[in-house]
């Protein structure tokens, strides 16, 4: 059997956003200390897999390709720090389409028999890891974007941080 690959599923915003979401993690890097985020990394996790047999691919592409969602807007302008260092970004309100998107996924994942992270989905993109400081209500934020699609994506552990790789995409139906 081959090495087991660490996975998860994630919606990213447009690369449009990134400079600036990659400049509001640097400037809270000010406030808060940790480690920006890098722009090609930052993502809104769906799922998270953990290892998973490399053999499951297949399985797990195809429950992935067979589910259906409609493109929908994301609204981001919550800043917050978790007591584990993790600076992040939240929804502006709740949003019915990503908890829809969310469950759905993890349904097809269930159905295939493969093993997931079942905490409760809190939807969030990290700017910054290992974060000694909270954030200061002064900084604000606000990103909104169409969500056409999310990634399956592998996490390969490196020196300077776990670094992503796309294996899939899977795109809205409408
Ligand atoms: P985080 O940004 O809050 O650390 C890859 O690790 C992605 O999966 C990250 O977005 C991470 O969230 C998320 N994730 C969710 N559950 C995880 C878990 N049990 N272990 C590692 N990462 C997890």
């Amino acid at each position: 059997m081959s090495e087991p690959l660490r996975l998860f599923l994630a919606v990213y915003p447009p690369s449009e956003l990134k400079p600036a979401l990659s400049r509001l993690a640097v400037g809270l890097q000010q406030d808060c200390g940790g480690r920006p985020v890098a722009p090609e990394a930052l993502h809104l996790t769906l799922a998270f897999l953990g290892d998973t047999a490399a053999e499951r691919l297949p399985a797990l592409q195809a429950a992935l390709a067979a589910l259906k969602f409609a493109p929908f807007t994301l609204c981001l302008a919550r800043l917050a720090r978790w007591d584990n260092g993790v600076v992040w970004l939240g929804l502006a309100q709740d949003s019915p389409a990503l908890a829809e998107l969310a469950q759905a996924v993890r349904t097809a994942l269930e159905q295939a028999g493969l093993g997931f992270d079942r905490k409760r989905f809190t939807p969030h993109l990290t700017l910054l890891r290992r974060s000694v400081r909270a954030v200061p209500a002064t900084v604000t934020a606000a990103f909104e974007w169409t969500v056409r699609d999310f990634a399956l994506v592998q996490s390969q552990p490196g020196q300077a941080g776990s670094s992503y790789r796309d294996l899939a995409r899977f795109a809205a139906s409408a």
